[in-house]
């Protein structure tokens, strides 16, 4: 017997904006991602104001999926996946966000890449907001600091929901809705949120209602989804990287207490359907008034998750900073490097154990499947004298974080659904839009200036990853 599951969901995860490119092609409109620029060298992706001229947007085109599905998911078929995890691009269905009506051509085209994959017996695992709200909703309403955006977001869902019903059982809401906890970047509370921030402005304050009309938002969305299909199972999407205290001394233990819980509330409001109380206490020692009303806490009872998706590339470490009981966590500033563990070239240190740790960390609160939607490394591939790519780093990477998989359902019994390596085939970076940093087992010809032929190649990986998916995973 295998350690997997029998219908274990082996396969790949991608998001559309990273992916399709076809950014005006059927209807579509301007979406966050569509506005901002390559970042490079260390520097951040720019959040431009719309679309500048002579600026490279990487959406944009990204690898053409929009054009080259039919042979893309035919590679897919030959990787052996069992499901492929993508989102639908908000902008294609709702152009501007706030229509009265969905935009046809863009519902047609999921029809059809789900068709494609269902022909392959590739069952498609949907994402409904990935880093790509409409822009409109942003000029227009000030993104999620407004509160009209749960109806948007939830007619939105209804619409694929229905649409898609027989096509599609396994959803999520919003990916990684807690990465957003970074709120001193602009970069995190920007893709989620669609927030951008006015000098002075309170920016915990304003991410707080922003995650809080979100977390109403999937409920309701969730509550509508079981009643077009009692059969759909709907997760969250969580960022999961797990806070280590530094040392063993009992401060940095509490600060990585209060690290983890200042990340992680989200996840109690998406599985228990309820704050948990060290959030309320926050608020008002805060003096955060936010709009939470009866309703909406109603609302958040009626719509919880059957499951909880998540990724995971890495592990922090936090000290104390002497910031004694009232600590107030702040990402940008309290994380220090782990000695223990090794980084890749952007830094993201590399932890299969706490992958492992993860799990245990969610099965000890939530009792609920846990589904791995994103894993892998970001490195710079060279193609070598013979033309191939020999990314044994990236196969080591992935064999050392399936044998976490392992021994988190051998030795701690959990209920593991399945798991989608992140980028496998190359797309855009969404931290810093470059091409260079690649997670694929596929390989994309094109550059971070946006030239190439876009043709695709396997990758060492390729061959390797089949082999897992053919053994259920008892061939690493
Ligand atoms: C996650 C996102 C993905 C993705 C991945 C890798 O945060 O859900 O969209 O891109 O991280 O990050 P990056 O592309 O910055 O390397």
């Amino acid at each position: 017997m295998s350690i997997f599951k029998e219908n274990f969901l082996w396969g790949g995860a991608v998001a559309a904006h990273q992916l399709e490119g076809g950014w005006q092609d059927g209807g579509k409109g301007i979406s966050v991602a569509d506005v901002m620029t390559v970042g490079a060298n260390g520097v951040p992706r720019r959040i431009t104001e719309g679309v500048l001229a002579g600026e490279n947007y990487p959406n944009h085109e990204a690898i053409d999926f929009y054009g080259r599905y039919k042979e893309d998911v035919k590679l897919f078929a030959e990787l052996g996946l069992k499901c492929f995890r993508t989102s639908i691009a908000w902008t294609r269905i709702f152009p501007k966000g706030d229509e009265p009506e969905p935009n046809e051509a863009g519902l047609q085209f999921y029809d059809d890449l789900f068709d494609e994959c269902l022909k392959y017996g590739i069952e498609p695992v949907i994402t409904l907001s990935h880093f790509e709200m409409p822009y409109h909703l942003v000029t227009e309403y000030g993104g999620w600091r407004n509160r009209k955006m749960i109806d948007f977001f939830a007619r939105f869902a209804e619409v694929c929901f229905s649409r898609y019903k027989n096509k599609v059982k396994y959803w999520m809401t919003f990916n990684e809705i807690n990465n957003q906890a970074n709120f001193q970047e602009d970069f995190a509370p920007f893709t989620n949120s669609g927030l951008k921030f006015e000098a002075g402005e309170d920016r915990e304050k304003i991410m707080y209602q922003a995650a809080h009309y979100e977390l109403v938002a999937s409920a309701k969305a969730i509550e509508l989804g079981h009643k077009i299909n009692p059969d759909f199972e709907i997760g969250c999407m969580i960022a999961m990287v797990p806070i280590y205290p530094y040392s063993c001394s009992p401060s940095d233990m509490m600060a990585a207490t209060v690290a983890m819980q200042r990340r992680y509330w989200f996840t109690d409001v998406h599985c228990k359907g309820r704050y948990p109380s060290y959030m309320k206490r926050y608020f008002e020692r805060k003096e955060f008034e936010l709009d939470i009303t009866a309703e909406d806490e109603s609302q958040l009872t009626k719509g919880t998750v059957d499951y909880i998706g998540f990724s995971y590339y890495m592990s922090f470490a936090i000290k104390d900073h002497d910031k004694g009981p009232a600590y107030d966590y702040d990402e940008a500033h309290d994380l220090v490097k782990n000695p223990y563990v090794k980084a890749s070239e952007w830094g993201w240190q590399i932890d299969p154990t706490g992958l492992r740790y993860a799990m245990n960390w969610f099965n000890d609160r939530y009792e609920l499947p846990l589904f791995i939607v994103e894993n892998g490394f970001g490195a710079v591939d060279e193609i070598t004298e013979d033309g191939g790519i020999h990314d044994e780093y990236r196969i080591e990477y992935l064999r050392e974080h399936i044998e976490a998989m392992q021994e988190a359902v051998i030795y701690d019994g959990i209920d593991l659904m399945g798991y989608t390596p992140w980028g496998f085939i190359d797309l855009v970076s969404a931290g810093t839009g470059e091409m260079k940093k690649r997670y694929g087992f596929i390989y994309v010809d094109k550059d971070n200036d946006g030239s190439g032929t876009l043709n695709r190649s396997k990758k060492d990986s390729f061959y390797w990853f089949q082999n897992v998916i053919a053994t259920n995973g008892e061939v690493l």
